[in-house]
């Protein structure tokens, strides 16, 4: 626990998950602000977009903040540079192998952190000099690997040296002291900041987040290779439709197109891709982000006394 937040410079072990179309500055520099690490997402856009965001969360914080990379992306190669240029203090990456970004981004004294879906990546990332790995479990929102938060977390942090992190299905303090059980030296927590108020999405989003039952978060895509968990909806229905049917990658992927910006820009509950965790079923309200840190923070600490006193008695 003490180990990251000494890496990192930050007060709490939290990171805030790097939500492609919904983590811009406001979160960001709202987590960074309340000791936590806030992480502007790159996503899909280009790179003109990603500079002025970090300059916008540099105006609105003078602590740390990370951006995370998004490995499919076209725009890779230019947001890797002014990364670089601006001088972020952390990158995180998903969806894919960092290895090739990664001398250049230590070479320029930034901590790296990529998401890995499995151990045999956990120890690659450690070999090429990773600084820490997120073992994101699959009871996350968005684009998923195999394995569940219990059973990979401990297997990584088996395998590594380096502090592990851990993400997916964590929103509250009892899910933070179970990740730290299992070994893990801090959380990543996406869901949860969906609601925060200085998450900028369409009102309509965050009420179908906390209107989300335990079993509303599912995925489609396991049949193309690209799984991704998301909000029930009319587009989740008929991705599932095409799937069950035999229906044409093709027909699959048009639905996807823009799927993910109509949800977080426009507000479509319905045509679009509401990205969220298993965790869903259990948000219940909107809350700042100070609140929510605060809130973590009190519940992992209660937490973890309650479990020394149950060894101690
Ligand atoms: O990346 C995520 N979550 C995401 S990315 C995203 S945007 C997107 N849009 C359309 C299609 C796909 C993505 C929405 N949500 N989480 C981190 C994560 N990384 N989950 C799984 C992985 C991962 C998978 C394979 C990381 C590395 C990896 O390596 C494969 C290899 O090349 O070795």
């Amino acid at each position: 626990m003490e180990t990251i937040c000494k890496l990192l410079n930050i007060s709490y072990p939290i990171f805030q998950g790097g939500m492609a179309w919904v983590a811009t500055h406001s979160i960001a520099s709202a987590v960074s602000n309340a000791g936590g690490l806030g992480i502007i997402a790159a996503g899909h856009a280009p790179a003109d977009w990603v500079r002025k965001e970090i300059r916008a969360c540099k105006e609105k914080t003078n602590k740390p903040f990370g951006v995370n990379v998004m490995l499919l992306s076209p725009y890779v190669e230019e947001v890797i540079q002014v990364i670089l240029e601006e001088k972020v203090q952390v990158v995180t990456t998903g969806a894919g192998n960092p290895g090739k970004y990664m001398d250049a981004l230590k070479a320029a004294g930034i901590k790296v952190i990529p998401v890995v879906p499995s151990v045999a990546l956990a120890k690659r990332m450690e070999r090429c000099g990773a600084d820490a790995v997120i073992a994101e479990g699959c009871e996350s929102g968005g684009h998923i690997g195999e394995l569940t938060t219990m059973t990979l977390v401990p297997q990584v942090v088996d395998a590594v040296s380096i502090p592990v992190i851990a993400a997916g299905g964590i929103a509250d303090g009892r899910g933070m002291a179970a990740a730290f059980m299992l070994g893990a030296s801090g959380v990543q927590i996406g869901t949860r900041f969906l609601v925060a108020e200085e998450c900028d999405i369409p009102a309509s989003y965050k009420e179908r987040v906390i209107k989300a039952s335990d079993i509303d978060a599912v995925v489609t895509g396991r049949s193309t290779g690209h799984p991704v968990r998301c909000l029930r909806n009319q587009l989740t229905r008929s991705l599932q439709k095409i799937e069950k049917e035999g229906g044409s990658e093709e027909e699959f992927n048009k639905l996807g197109v823009g799927a993910l910006r109509r949800a977080a820009i426009e507000g479509d509950m319905q045509t679009g891709s509401v990205l969220a965790g298993q965790i869903a079923g259990m948000i219940t309200k909107e809350q700042t982000t100070e609140e929510i840190i605060q809130e973590l923070m009190l519940g992992v600490k209660e937490k973890l006394n309650l479990q020394v006193n149950g060894i101690n008695a």
